[in-house]
């Protein structure tokens, strides 16, 4: 199967299978099978910090004049991450079942290996990839997070969610292997905030953001901050590797980290994947030494995944940025945004109308609001940009679904808003945004 047919075959098989695939996210804790306590607690989530085998993060696409990666791709086997669980995933282990070397670890806060230990399960974590979980909880909620170290992990570590104060409310500290850490915060400010793993007692930070251990918690506005159609959860993130000689395997590029030259930005986890046409050659000759993704809209073809938006509606945007180093110059090309970062402490998604482009520093998440007005590619990306040649863009296709002759405008929405997608509906656009493009839907604590 050739690269172009397997795209289209991705897009028909998501689309086909949207009613099945797409579901809400819902706790179901049972009490007395873990230890979390739920006495007056609004919401309650558990997350799971895991390492897995890997992942791609440069897609297979068709590159040609870039340093890194190939148009094999690049797999970096050092990905770890945070998973949303059940909390029925949490799965006890029995004290004599946990490993000897690790009780010997006695340089993690004092914890006691003569009680229970635990594990996540296998299940709940096969497809886990990075960057972590985009979790959304409401203004005035009381908020309970359990963190969990999966017991086969290499590396001990820890969380620190910017969405609060208080160093013991907040910061996690180093949790080993096996072990589990539950906290309670008040949502008090409206907002997107960042949440990352800070290493061993802040040891390798840089590392572990580098290899995805990050994600945002959304604290929902009420009234009328609360009015917004769709929305999207994108992270944007500098990365430092080389090649360990290995097939097309990296690993995490110290001196690169430390001169500050990242040669990859990672979108949702992947370069390029959400940008078909960036930097593509339109067919009026080879002018660049730099082309991504080179694009037939003639065939029909779509060298990566858009993401779909309605056109004339309010769509929400939170952009994540973990760093660990690069500032975003988050900006929507042919488009302007709002923004209504609640990130300022009191300040609740405060509205600044008609921004152009917006910074968003490392370690941080911001909320901005755009309306597509017609149909047609709009990109959304980093304006610092060389950060878009190593990757950090997205395409949203715009659909009209009111009048979609109107999608015949530009033929990359005549192709996914009609031929592709369809779309009569903005349910119909979340679906198959959920389908084709899960890590964008920010998932709701329902409990
Ligand atoms: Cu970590």
């Amino acid at each position: 199967m050739t690269k172009m047919t397997y795209r289209i075959a991705t897009i028909a098989i998501a689309t086909i299978l949207l009613g099945s695939i797409v579901g809400t996210f819902q706790m179901n804790p049972t009490a007395e099978a873990h230890p979390i306590p739920d006495d007056e607690i609004d919401k309650s989530f558990v997350l799971c910090a895991i390492e897995t085998d890997g992942q791609s993060i440069y897609p297979n696409n068709d590159i040609d004049g870039l340093i890194v990666g190939s148009s094999d791709g690049v797999f970096y086997p050092e990905s770890w991450t945070f998973v949303l669980i059940d909390a029925d995933d949490l799965e006890e282990v029995d004290s004599e079942d946990y490993p000897a070397e690790l009780r010997t670890h006695d340089t993690v806060n004092g914890q006691d290996h003569t009680e229970a230990h635990y594990n996540c399960n296998d299940e709940a974590v096969a497809d886990a990839s990075a960057p972590g979980a985009s979790i959304s909880v409401d203004l005035g909620d009381t908020v309970q997070v359990t963190l969990v170290s999966d017991i086969d992990n290499e590396h001990i570590h820890s969380i620190d969610q910017h969405a609060f104060n208080g160093d013991e409310h907040v910061n996690s500290g180093p949790v080993q292997q096996g072990h589990i850490k539950t906290w309670t915060w008040e949502a008090e400010d409206a907002g997107s905030f960042l949440y990352h793993c800070a290493g061993n007692g802040l040891m390798n930070l840089w590392t572990h953001i580098n290899n995805g251990m990050y994600g945002n918690i959304v604290v929902q506005p009420k009234g009328d901050d609360a009015d917004v159609e769709v929305e999207y959860s994108v992270m944007f993130a500098d990365m430092y590797t080389k090649s360990t000689g290995v097939d097309n395997e990296h690993g995490f590029d110290l001196g690169a980290f430390v001169a500050g030259a990242n040669n990859i930005m990672v979108t949702n986890g992947e370069a390029f994947n959400y940008a078909p046409f960036i930097g593509a050659d339109w067919g009026d000759g080879d002018h660049t030494q730099v082309v991504l993704n080179p694009l037939d809209v003639d065939a029909g073809v779509l060298n990566g995944v858009p993401l779909v938006a309605p056109v004339g509606e309010n769509t929400r945007w939170y952009i994540t940025n973990p760093g660990p180093n690069n500032a975003l110059a988050w900006h929507f090309i042919a488009g302007q945004m709002d923004i209504r970062d609640g990130s300022t402490p009191k300040k609740l998604m405060t509205v600044e109308a008609n921004e152009e482009t917006w910074t968003v520093p490392p370690g941080s998440s911001s909320t901005t609001d755009t309306v597509f007005p017609s149909p047609g590619p709009y990109i959304g990306v980093t304006h610092k940009l060389n950060d878009v040649v190593k990757g950090g863009a997205f395409a949203v296709i715009a659909c009209d679904i009111d009048n979609p002759e109107n999608n015949e405008s530009h033929p990359l929405s005549e192709f996914v808003c009609n031929d592709v997608g369809g779309f009569e509906s903005i349910e119909d656009i979340d679906a198959f945004n959920a389908a084709i493009n899960p890590k964008v839907i920010v998932k709701e604590i329902q409990q």
